[in-house]
């Protein structure tokens, strides 16, 4: 028998409203990787749409944690961020990356923290600085169109756009440090949404669309990360894996529209995940 592959997930737990940890965890175990798990916070909800959630801030468990993971001798194939739930955070992870990096093992930053246009109500524009520093670490980063503007410290340009201009947005994040750069949400006509990757070791670029389905489905970037992370531990190239991860999640979103379901509340992953495994040649 193979040794499984190991993922370290970094994000919070939204307890109801799936998103995060609650997509990760299912998504990425059920593509066959072991998943580890760094809670950055806790929250009844997550912050999209509801009122009053509670928020229980984890920035002070962060390093004790990797202590005893570095004591332990822990190692991982994979180190996944996604929500990190304070401005300290940044540097904390920073400095997890430096000790659990390796030569091997690869480094995937989802910079949580806007969308459509603006920077999520809990986060100040200084946040955004340090993703952009954190991002420098990455091997991919998986940013929407709103994080990819932040980061660069560019004007948000509302859909749809040129392939000139995401090509350029996807060189310039390269730039940043990442070899790697998957960009969501992309769209040149507004009927089809999708990726866009770009891969700095072969110069290539590739877009991968699916039909549109009205309406903000939440978690859905979470839903994407996870599924690009699992096709590319697999051993999938970057614009396969984009492919991939876009078919699970606009398969997720149909379903949960089918249903008639609050988009408030996720998608139907859970739904789709045999169709994922199966395009992964995990089952038939
Ligand atoms: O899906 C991104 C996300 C993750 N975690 C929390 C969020 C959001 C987006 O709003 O609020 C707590």
């Amino acid at each position: 028998m193979k040794k499984l592959k190991r993922v370290v997930a970094i994000h919070d737990i939204s307890g109801f409203g799936k998103c995060s940890l609650t997509v990760a965890l299912p998504i990425i175990s059920a593509a066959g990787i072991e998943t580890t798990v760094l809670p950055t916070a806790v929250l009844s909800t997550h912050t999209g749409g509801f009122a009053d959630f509670t928020y229980r801030d984890l920035t002070e468990d962060i390093q004790p944690i990797a202590n005893h993971w570095k004591a332990l001798d822990i190692q991982f194939d994979a180190i996944y961020t996604g929500f990190l739930g304070s401005f300290e955070q940044l540097d904390l992870i920073g400095r997890f990356f430096d000790t659990f990096k390796t030569r091997d093992n690869l480094i995937l930053v989802d910079p949580v923290m806007a969308d459509n246009g603006e920077l999520y109500k809990i986060f100040t524009p200084e946040f955004a600085v340090g993703m952009s520093r954190l991002c420098r670490k990455a091997d991919i980063i998986v940013p929407n169109l709103t994080e990819a503007a932040l980061l660069l410290g560019e004007p948000y340009n509302p859909c749809p756009h040129d392939e000139k201009y995401i090509s350029g947005l996807l060189k310039k994040l390269s730039a940043l440090g990442p070899k790697q750069v998957v960009l969501t949400g992309v769209s040149f006509n507004g009927k089809e949404l999708g990726a866009a990757t770009y891969d700095a070791a072969t110069g290539e670029t590739a877009c991968i669309f699916e039909v549109r389905v009205p309406g903000y489905y939440h978690g859905t970037g979470d839903v994407f990360g996870s599924a690009l992370l699992a096709a590319v531990i697999n051993g999938f190239p970057l614009s396969e894996a984009a492919g991939i991860a876009v078919r699970f999640t606009a398969s997720s979103i149909r379903k949960t529209a089918a249903a008639g379901t609050d988009i408030r509340y996720g998608v139907n992953f859970e739904q789709t995940i045999p169709e994922l495994l199966k395009d992964l040649g995990i089952c038939r």
